[in-house]
């Protein structure tokens, strides 16, 4: 089977990203998609068509996560998929690239296999997950939902008062949400998932490498701490009497940060969402959200600051923290590594094995023992999460290409060991 005859298309792969990033764009470049806001309708609008229009069967699964399916000429229809994929959602003011990048490659490379005219082994699928950045709750809600991981009443959590939950975009976009678990699927359908995303970091651009095989991604742990205080009149309440929520609050995020930095520079933390309720300049604040994001490659770290922190809480009235999730970190499977190594030394490519301090839905499929593999493109000076995000057209072209080589390498491969040890020959 000659690899070299499937060839991505980097004009129509260019035309698809510049496309994709008119949906919810901002003046400054930017982009504005929260999960299953108008601007995200839209863009999965559209994406649907084009993965229509590249050949796919398309369906949508009751917690609105698009599924395409590639079936193959004969035999395999019911293997098990090779599946690939991403999210359409976007952070707060966020960039064209995160996740966007990896689905309109995830398409080019299906369209370049099927002109390519090498038979698909199996089933091929590419998904476009549901709130993969956490606006409603704690993030890759789509690809947990479809293994069944989400955290007891999920669909009706919020990050605090007023707040969108999950079951209202559901029903917002006419689906019910308590059909939510009809989207659960058998790890078995699954042979390997694959994921392409733009690295979120410095690393690749700095060294010029246009490709980063991804060893493992972090683990996250995301908490919500609620601060109580009283809510008073801010002109004739004297400064002995208050109670105000703010203050307890701003010694909280500086004794955090403390914390974090004090247990070294293996775990990152974050305190980037506050909400001040009632959030007036004549009211004392009476009660203020947080969310704290905590990431290592190492959960005992995680654990660690978990405890620092709650005793920090503790030693401030009306302080308290609830754990939202506490995502392991993923190891990605070594058989496809290699094959996406594969894929660049027979195209001349070089490439990085490295971690990824950012997390994906690619982290959901190694805890179901499905093989997992992620392949990182460049971005400008790592910058991500901002209007400055952008990638280099030919670098989406080059992660495309490896992508497709590598969904092959794996559909022809006698075996790919799945990351709970068995190898499972197909
Ligand atoms: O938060 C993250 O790491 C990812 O961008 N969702
Ligand atoms: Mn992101
Ligand atoms: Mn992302």
């Amino acid at each position: 089977m000659d690899i070299s005859r499937i060839r991505v298309n980097k004009v129509r792969l260019r035309k698809d990203l510049e496309d994709l990033g008119k949906f919810g764009e901002e003046p400054d470049g930017g982009i504005l998609r929260p999960a299953l806001s108008d601007a995200d309708l839209k863009a999965r609008e559209w994406f649907k068509g084009r993965m229509r229009d590249a050949g796919l069967q398309v369906r949508e699964d009751t917690v609105a996560n698009i599924i395409g399916r590639l079936e193959p000429a004969s035999g395999a229809q019911g293997a098990p998929c090779i599946a690939t994929g991403s999210h359409i959602d976007a952070v707060l003011h966020g960039g064209k690239f995160d996740g966007a990048a990896g689905l309109c490659c995830s398409l080019e490379a299906m369209r370049a296999i099927q002109g390519s005219g090498i038979p698909i082994p199996c089933p091929l699928e590419l998904i476009v997950f549901t709130d993969e950045e956490g606006g409603h709750y704690a993030g890759t809600f789509g690809s947990r939902a479809m293994f069944d991981l989400l955290v007891e009443n999920e669909i009706y959590k919020s990050k605090g008062a007023g707040r969108p939950f999950m079951a209202k975009s559901l029903e917002r976009m006419g689906k019910d949400p308590a059909q939510y678990t009809k989207a659960v699927r058998s790890p078995s359908e699954f042979r390997a998932f694959l994921e392409l995303h733009i690295e979120q970091g410095p690393v690749l651009d700095s060294l010029g490498i246009p490709v980063g095989v991804v060893e493992g991604i972090v683990a996250i742990d995301r908490h919500l701490i609620e601060v109580e205080g009283k809510a008073g009149h801010a002109g004739t309440t004297p400064m002995r009497l208050r109670d105000d929520a703010l203050v307890k609050a701003a010694g909280i995020v500086t004794a955090v940060n403390r914390t974090v930095r004090f247990l070294g520079p293996e775990i990152v933390g974050t305190i980037g969402e506050m909400k001040v309720h009632p959030g007036a300049f004549n009211i004392i604040p009476g009660k203020v959200e947080m969310t704290l994001d905590l990431r290592s490659m190492k959960k005992s770290l995680l654990k660690a600051a978990r405890g620092k922190i709650r005793e920090i809480l503790r030693s401030i009235p009306g302080a308290r923290l609830e754990t939202a999730l506490s995502k392991n970190g993923s190891k990605m499977d070594p058989r496809i590594m290699g094959l996406i190594e594969e894929s660049c030394r027979q195209r001349g490519v070089s490439w990085k094995r490295m971690g990824s301090g950012a997390g994906h839905d690619a982290m959901t499929f190694p805890t179901r023992g499905i093989p997992t593999g992620m392949v990182f493109i460049p971005c400008k000076e790592g910058k991500s999460h901002c209007p400055d995000e952008s990638i280099r057209w030919k670098d989406a072209t080059i992660g495309a290409q490896i992508l497709a080589d590598a969904i092959m390498r794996i559909g022809f491969n006698t075996g790919t060991k799945s990351t709970s040890g068995k190898v499972r020959a197909h």
